[in-house]
């Protein structure tokens, strides 16, 4: 399995990325990162990011990119095209850097193409503007992966891309095999989504590129250890990933604040371990059965076993 976490959590006490390589390379069973484009690349060189990589045995799954303060007002849709395009050329930035880092996809998501009040914005001008930049970026490097991460609302009240659906809309839209979605567990419980829906949705159109696993309570983007609030929800979930022979890599988007980020990392890994092993326990065979049954009773049937 290839499994990453989140930097951002290290670098509450280590100084860059650089130091944040060296921790990873204590918690067994984490072996990609995912870095932000352009904040970890501060104070640190392409070079050193590649040699701190290959010495502490990770591999750069991609870049995600993070648009600043000049983007507040929408980012790929924004109403103004220079920085629409300033927008654009950053992900074009992100693209080279990810090549040149041996990385295989950026993972954009669009924090301010979105609204707060009525009437203002055209919807479906944004929305085609959106679909134009991302065929742009398509075609920019055919065998760089895009994947788009979708979350409903924060930091706007409403964004853009804000569910399962109106993602695999977008990527319909811009009809590029090398486009596809990822979800975030807490996202999707913010929508009110039922995770494993969306997920099934994605993998039956070949579009799943990244899996963001965490757990939260739904309101608001908690970012909590896998599986502590929602179990069942998370077992469904990575029922699927198993069911469909997922390949990618699954990224635990946690956010500890008090907690040591080490600690929380190795507990994420024992808690998806333990979720396989009670998947196996129970049995792909059993749970496909139960499913088929379409008995809500007899589906409780699995709870049960787990907890044996
Ligand atoms: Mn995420």
């Amino acid at each position: 399995m290839k499994l990453a976490t989140r930097i951002n959590s290290f670098l509450r006490t280590e100084k860059n990325v650089l130091d944040v390589f060296e921790k990873l390379h204590n918690v067994d069973g984490l072996n990609y990162v995912d870095l932000n484009y352009p904040e970890h690349f501060d104070g640190v060189t392409v070079e050193e990011v590649k040699k701190s990589m290959e010495k502490n045995g990770l591999k750069l799954n991609g870049l995600a990119l993070r648009f600043k303060d000049d983007f507040i007002n929408g980012e790929l849709a924004n109403k103004k095209d220079k920085i629409a395009d300033a927008a654009l050329n950053l992900c074009k930035e992100a693209i080279d850097l990810t090549e040149k880092l041996g990385g295989s996809q950026i993972t954009i998501w669009l924090g301010y193409d979105g609204f707060d009040y009525s009437f203002q914005i055209n919807y479906s001008e944004s929305w085609k503007k959106l679909v134009k930049s991302f065929q742009t970026l398509a075609d920019y490097n055919r065998k760089m992966d895009i994947s788009i991460e979708y979350k409903p609302y924060e930091p706007r009240s409403f964004s853009l891309l804000a569910d399962a659906g109106t993602t695999l809309l977008m990527l319909e839209d811009i009809d590029k095999d090398n486009f596809g979605i990822t979800l975030d567990f807490c996202h999707m419980l913010m929508k009110g989504e039922n995770p494993a829906y969306g997920l099934d949705l994605a993998f039956d159109r070949d579009k799943l590129f990244g899996i963001h696993l965490n757990d939260g309570h739904g309101l608001q983007d908690d970012g909590m250890i896998v599986g502590s609030v929602n179990f069942i929800k998370t077992l469904e979930f990575l029922y699927y990933v198993k069911k469909y022979n997922y390949k990618g890599i699954i990224y635990f988007d946690t956010f500890p604040i008090r907690e040591s980020a080490m600690e929380e990392a190795d507990i994420n890994v024992k808690m998806i371990n333990k979720h396989f092993e009670i998947i196996e326990k129970v049995g792909m065979k059993r749970i496909e059965n139960i499913i088929e049954m379409n008995d809500a009773v007899k589906a409780q049937r699995i709870f049960l076993e787990a907890l044996k």
